[in-house]
């Protein structure tokens, strides 16, 4: 569970707990003069349409009697800081974003601090007491819904999306609300007749990379509630990847799969080394005309060994539809979990769960001999006919 906390009105909430008599009124935070801006409106200014970066002539049109206080940034840091602190006594993984708002992975602290709702109750309670300050808190499994749910119930608001719900959630989320859709992207959905995330299942891979960039297999990967972005603080790398350049054009599948067997050994080598666990793995294609595709996927649960990286990148490459032959091919994996950190495992682990856990135990003891007698001695069998390709790793 990720959970994302922001402070409610923060510079306006700061000054009204410092001059109780700002405390219930009508008041943004702002220069004094004609051309200044709204930094922030208090709750009761917000009531009459005022809000951040509004400028202030006009906030005063709409509230004559509002009140104007000019801000104090060096207080606000002061605040900020002894936040941040309140939450890294949660959990070590907290990553600030902004002056008032940041991420927590609390995977792991349920059995020391409770449920994501204690967590977050004892959170507000102790900003409550130690800063006189309210906040709201999202909690969901991933990183762009926690941000979205924390903004739902504000102010001193807490909203959960739990894992089954996060389906129907995105089939109703207006496409607007999503991180990263701006002015530009709105346009292209409307265009699209784009009007939820949910909708954006219906377009093609292709469709997506043409319309938005980059940003399509993003997208796609939100509709799916898939968001690979960890949470920083201890794991701040972003990926591990292997890419193998192709000595000819491949297509058939036998050559396809021992390519990405190759890389997948790779890959989970590094990602054993640092003693991580991943929960997202992604293939990259080059073909011969140089086009280039990436199709990624959330693995069911935490792994680390090569033999589930390689089934998922298995799956991944039966999906895509092969027309053209391959010159590069690559695997990757991405949002990590420290290996020492306990993990929920489910009730009834089911075989494929069992099953990761055996080949991890192989994998370590290949590690072992790999780093004492070099990469050559030991091999998959399908790898040991042919290993003449470049292997690249970032
Ligand atoms: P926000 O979290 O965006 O706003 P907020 O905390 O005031 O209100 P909300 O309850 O909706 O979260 O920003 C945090 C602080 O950053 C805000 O109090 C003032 C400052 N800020 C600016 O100075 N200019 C801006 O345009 C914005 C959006 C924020
Ligand atoms: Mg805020």
């Amino acid at each position: 569970m990720i959970l994302h906390v922001d402070m409610d009105a923060f510079f306006a909430s700061v000054e009204q707990r410092d001059n109780p008599q700002l405390r219930g009124k009508a008041l943004v935070v702002s220069g004094h003069s004609k051309r200044s801006v709204v930094s922030t409106a208090s709750y009761e200014a917000r009531k009459f349409g005022i809000h951040s970066a509004m400028p202030l002539f006009q906030a005063l049109q709409l509230c004559p009697h509002l009140t104007i206080v000019s801000g104090n940034r060096e207080k606000y840091v002061q605040d900020s800081k002894k936040i941040m602190e309140i939450l890294s006594q949660f959990t070590p993984l907290v990553e600030p974003v902004s002056i008032d708002e940041a991420y927590m992975d609390i995977r792991g602290c349920e059995t020391l601090f409770g449920s994501p709702q204690q967590i977050a109750m004892k959170i507000k309670h102790q900003v409550a007491q130690e800063l006189g300050l309210t906040c709201s808190i999202g909690a969901a499994p991933v990183r762009f819904l926690a941000k979205i749910a924390s903004d739902i119930n504000k102010p001193n608001g807490f909203t959960l999306i739990n894992e089954e719900h996060i389906e129907e959630f995105i089939k109703i989320l207006p496409i607007g609300k999503v991180p990263g859709v701006g002015k530009r992207a709105m346009a292209t959905m409307t265009a699209l007749n784009i009007q939820f995330l949910g909708d954006i299942k219906r377009l093609t891979p292709e469709v997506l990379e043409r319309k938005f960039g980059k940003m399509g297999q993003r997208l796609s990967e939100l509709s799916q509630g898939i968001d690979p972005t960890p949470v920083g603080g201890c794991i701040s790398r972003k990926s591990i990847s292997s890419e193998i350049t192709l000595p000819q054009d491949i297509i058939a599948s036998a050559e396809i799969k021992q390519v990405l067997l190759a890389c997948a050994q790779r890959v989970g080598r590094d990602l054993r080394k640092k003693g991580w666990l991943c929960r997202h793995v992604s293939i990259k294609i080059k073909f011969s005309d140089f086009t280039q595709i990436t199709r990624g996927k959330k693995t069911t649960s935490w792994v680390s060994s090569s033999k589930a990286i390689y089934d998922e990148a298995v799956t991944l490459v039966d999906r895509v539809s092969l027309k053209k032959k391959i010159r590069l091919l690559g695997v990757g994996v991405s949002d990590f979990m420290d290996e020492s950190k306990p993990i929920q495992m489910s009730l009834i682990p089911d075989p494929t769960e069992i099953a990761n856990a055996q080949w991890e135990t192989v994998d370590h003891t290949v590690d072992a001999v790999l780093d004492k007698f070099g990469t050559n001695v030991i091999q998959k069998a399908t790898l040991s006919r042919r290993n003449n390709f470049q292997i690249e790793s970032t």
